[in-house]
């Protein structure tokens, strides 16, 4: 039986058994896009705006829930709105990094309460399995998924090597829960790690870092192109920010062009990678 991976993304999402995964999976075919649009926004008005634009071309939406100036509960409903409209997953991108006590207080309360409507979030692997089962005492109940943060896209990243390897045997022992990493590479572009792997076992690896108009920002961050990420380094989702929303942010209808481009380019990638 050839590794999960390696198939077509339908068929994963019919094995998959965590409902985030799976509907992602799904979202993913049923779209024809691989692509995840990270709406960095700081006002509601532009944040909805852009995502009504972009909805219908991508599997997924990222966010930054905290990072809203305007924020209010009613926003949530809009964003769940939009997300039943054009049939996207939504990600927020939380990236807790801390006990399981606390993990499991953020996730679930204060005023985001990320659970209630985030499908997917993500948890840096630093404080060991115990952010894990923090998150999961909240999340799996609810049919959520987690992400760990294997590596990072940016310029000397402590994420690396032994720490990444760790990352991955920390998803192995918690598969119901942990559904891929956030990473640049399906690791050791095998699969992961072939001596340890499970024949059964179907992480997702999202990859931000997705650029093609420039190689990176003044403050780190590093980029490549769809066919980098998807084809050559096998990953499934390429996350792209502002290579899509830009800097003019009221040209939705550039906006929605660009993000086109990067559908296409991503989906391209994975056809090669799949018929080749
Ligand atoms: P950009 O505008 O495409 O550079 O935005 C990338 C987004 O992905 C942004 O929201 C980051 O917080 C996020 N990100 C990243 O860029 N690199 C990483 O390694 C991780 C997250 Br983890």
């Amino acid at each position: 039986m050839p590794p999960p991976y390696t198939l077509a993304y339908a068929d994963r999402a019919t094995r998959h058994k965590n409902p985030a995964a799976k509907l992602l999976l799904e979202t993913i075919h049923r779209k024809r896009s691989n692509l995840a649009v990270s709406v960095d926004v700081t006002q509601s008005s532009d944040f909805l705006a852009i995502i009504d634009a972009v909805g219908p071309l991508v599997c997924l939406i990222k966010t930054h829930i905290d990072i809203l100036e305007d924020f209010d509960s009613n926003l949530i409903n809009k964003l769940v709105e939009l997300s039943k409209k054009h049939d996207f997953v939504i990600f927020e991108d939380r990236k807790f990094a801390d006990i399981g006590n606390t993990v499991a207080l953020q996730y679930s309360s204060g005023v985001h309460k990320i659970a209630s409507w985030s499908h997917i979030t993500n948890a840096h692997p630093v404080p060991g399995p115990s952010v894990i089962s923090g998150l999961a005492a909240v999340g799996l109940p609810l049919g959520r998924g987690l992400l760990l943060l294997a590596e990072m896209s940016t310029k000397g990243t402590l994420a690396r090597g032994e720490y990444t390897d760790d990352a991955v045997r920390m998803a192995r022992s918690n598969s119901e829960f942990v559904i891929g990493f956030i990473a640049q590479r399906r690791m050791d572009g095998l699969g992961l790690g072939p001596s340890e792997a499970k024949l059964d076992e179907d992480f997702l690896i999202l990859t931000p870092g997705v650029g093609l108009e420039v190689k990176g920002d003044a403050m780190g961050q590093q980029y490549r192109t769809p066919d980098e990420v998807i084809r050559q380094n096998g990953c499934d989702v390429i996350i792209v920010g502002r290579g899509v929303y830009g800097t003019n942010l009221k040209d939705v209808e550039a906006i929605r062009q660009r993000a086109e481009r990067y559908r296409q380019e991503g989906w391209d990638a994975y056809l090669k990678r799949t018929q080749s």
